[in-house]
């Protein structure tokens, strides 16, 4: 069975607390759950992190092309929150581990400050989704799944 990395950057340990007009009011332990249940229904076996630090998400992107490279990871599903808008360390990082990876803002980046609007990461992704809301979890493995069919 292969694996899925959901990885999650800084402050998304803190979905459903506050801001629940932008992001809604379901916990990350939530979305964890959607996330095991879309895993499930296509046979994936998933692999869910948070960090607030921008060198723990190069490590795991790192990892993750090498388990892609051997076979037992089909991609990465990233929200990197806020480093979307400042991180040529995660650009470099996706381009670097040659990883599949799905770029998702649980809000619509681009009806907010214009300062979202960019994101280091896009040239980068092999696909982008926002304005979801956390269903884009689900939606982006079932993307996922379908690009390694
Ligand atoms: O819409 C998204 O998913 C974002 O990636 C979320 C980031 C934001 O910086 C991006 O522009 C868009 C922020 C994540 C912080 O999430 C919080 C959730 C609840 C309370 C406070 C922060």
């Amino acid at each position: 069975m292969k694996t899925v990395l959901v990885l999650n950057g800084p402050n998304l340990n803190l979905l459903g607390t506050r801001e629940p007009a932008v992001y809604g009011s379901q916990t990350l332990a939530d979305v964890e759950a959607l996330c095991v249940k879309a895993c499930a229904t296509h046979g994936l076996k998933l692999d869910f992190r948070q960090s607030n630090h921008e060198g723990v998400l190069v490590d795991a992107i790192q990892e993750a092309g090498r388990a892609q490279a051997a076979g037992t990871l089909i991609g990465v599903v990233l929200n990197a929150g806020a480093y979307t808008h400042t991180s040529v360390a995660l650009h470099d990082a996706i381009k670097g581990a040659g990883v599949t990876l799905i770029e998702l803002h649980i809000s619509n980046v681009h009806a907010r400050e214009a300062f979202r609007h960019h994101s280091y990461l896009s040239p980068a992704a092999k696909a982008v989704m926002a304005g979801f809301g956390v269903k884009g979890y689900p939606l982006a493995i079932a993307g996922l799944a379908e690009m390694a069919a």
